[in-house]
């Protein structure tokens, strides 16, 4: 009765680790199979694009950057969503949802006076 039948039962289940963990790490900040994000800009033209269509049931990235400091759209509600996003001056900023219903949403300035529609299809 000794320790030592044990000695390369550990090192087997360690190596089994390894490869997992490797993986796991490398999969991480790339979050695999997202689709990529639909870039939006508020100019002085407003929200551009002003309309934009996405599927239903399937996540939307939408990346948003403030282009001007001529606008009064310095923050993105989508109000249907329950989203209200800040929009530093040419900081993107990264918005993520998944549209449960087909029909229209507003994506709007916080006073509601500039906006832009999400067609869910
Ligand atoms: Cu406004």
């Amino acid at each position: 009765m000794t320790a030592k039948p044990l000695l390369p039962l550990a090192a087997a289940f360690l190596v089994s680790l390894l490869p997992a963990a490797a993986l796991a790490q490398r999969a991480a900040p790339a979050s695999p199979g997202a689709a990529a994000p639909i870039e939006v800009s508020v100019t002085g033209e407003g929200f551009v694009p002003s309309s934009i269509h996405v599927k239903k049931g399937a996540p939307v990235r939408l990346l948003v950057t403030r282009k001007t400091d001529r606008t009064c759209a310095t923050e993105i509600v989508i109000k249907d969503l329950g989203i209200s996003r800040k929009l530093p001056l040419n900081q993107p900023v990264l918005v993520e949802f998944t549209p449960r219903k087909a029909g229209t949403l507003r994506y709007a300035c916080g006073m509601d006076m500039i906006s832009g529609v999400l067609v869910v299809e």
